[in-house]
């Protein structure tokens, strides 16, 4: 079904609410720039504020909100789950890396400031993502859940082990199912957590857990699938990032795999499953969650 422009307006309006609100949320859990090391603080404040698309926050609110979770608990999950991306970022564009210096259309961090505050940016954003998680106004239980959940997206089994296989693979061709797997623990598995946390503030059953890490696998890759046809089809200008980077570092994508045509069916292949399976979950809480419905459509129809 298309959306109607009144549909497509209203999420508009929400998305830019979610964005403004996260932006306020991971203002106040950053230390403030005037507090010493001011050079780490600012530089932490550089790359954490003022750009992104949040798409990550914006899916914990969604999945928080189908199970009716108290949208300042969202906040802080959502900001942990944002810093640890944030951090990611800074890792990955290091020389070491994949060594870039345009990021959100600004100077990357290590060209901004410099590698070493660099590294210590990314380490400073993952011990705060913990920091906020473990000080947020929850239940024990579910507070370990959330911590739990994002250590084990973050780490060697998640998207530090993702990149861990990206580096294994250069100068290699990957078959499909090593590219899928790679790109399950890189990007998908935050993206996994971002939805998981949101559920976890509120009352979500086993049942609709379970389906919604069916969505999670799903927009996890669909996300990567995009984001392969980007780099090949969109300006620097446009991604705020270097574009054609994945041709010219010769590395395994779904597009250089499949062809673009292959690849841009996949993605909806992809859409389409990721829509039967919050379907399956509105039936079973009883409401359609219109928001991640429309976060799946954003995410493939997304120019940056
Ligand atoms: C060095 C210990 C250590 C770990 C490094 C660097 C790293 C861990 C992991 C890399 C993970 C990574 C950069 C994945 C790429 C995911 C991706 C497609 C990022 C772009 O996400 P968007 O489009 O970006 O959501 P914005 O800027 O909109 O937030």
């Amino acid at each position: 079904m298309t959306p109607s422009k009144e549909n497509q307006q209203n999420f508009k309006v929400w998305m830019q609410m979610i964005q403004h609100r996260t932006e306020s949320a991971l203002g106040r859990f950053l230390p403030q720039e005037t507090l010493p090391p001011q050079r780490l603080h600012s530089a932490m404040r550089y790359v954490s504020l003022g750009g992104g698309k949040r798409v990550r926050p914006l899916l914990t609110h969604a999945a928080g909100a189908m199970f009716n979770a108290d949208p300042e608990l969202l906040d802080s999950a959502a900001s942990a789950v944002e810093f640890i991306h944030a951090y990611s970022l800074v890792h990955d564009d290091l020389p070491c890396m994949d060594n870039d210096d345009l990021r959100r259309g600004k100077p990357t961090c290590h060209i901004a400031f410099d590698e070493a505050t660099a590294m210590l940016v990314g380490d400073a954003l993952q011990s705060l993502a913990f920091d906020v998680l473990a000080n947020s106004n929850i239940d024990s239980a579910s507070r370990i859940r959330m911590v739990q959940e994002l250590a084990k997206a973050s780490g060697s089994f998640g998207m530090a082990g993702g990149q861990a296989v990206d580096l294994d693979a250069t100068g290699q061709n990957l078959t499909l199912s090593q590219l899928e797997f790679m790109h399950r623990h890189k990007t998908g598995a935050l993206i996994r957590a971002a939805l998981l946390l949101g559920a976890f503030c509120g009352k979500a059953s086993a049942e609709s857990l379970h389906e919604l890490k069916v969505f999670a696998d799903k927009v996890g890759l669909l996300f990567q699938v995009v984001d392969d046809i980007l780099d090949a089809e969109s300006s620097t200008t446009e991604l705020g990032k270097t574009a054609g980077k994945d041709a010219a570092q010769h590395k395994s994508t779904y597009v250089n795999l499949l062809g673009l045509t292959n690849a841009k069916e996949k993605a909806e292949t992809l859409r389409r499953e990721a829509h039967t399976s919050l379907s399956s979950i509105g039936t079973m809480v009883g409401t359609v969650s219109d928001r991640l419905h429309q976060l799946t459509d954003f995410i493939v129809d997304r120019t940056y």
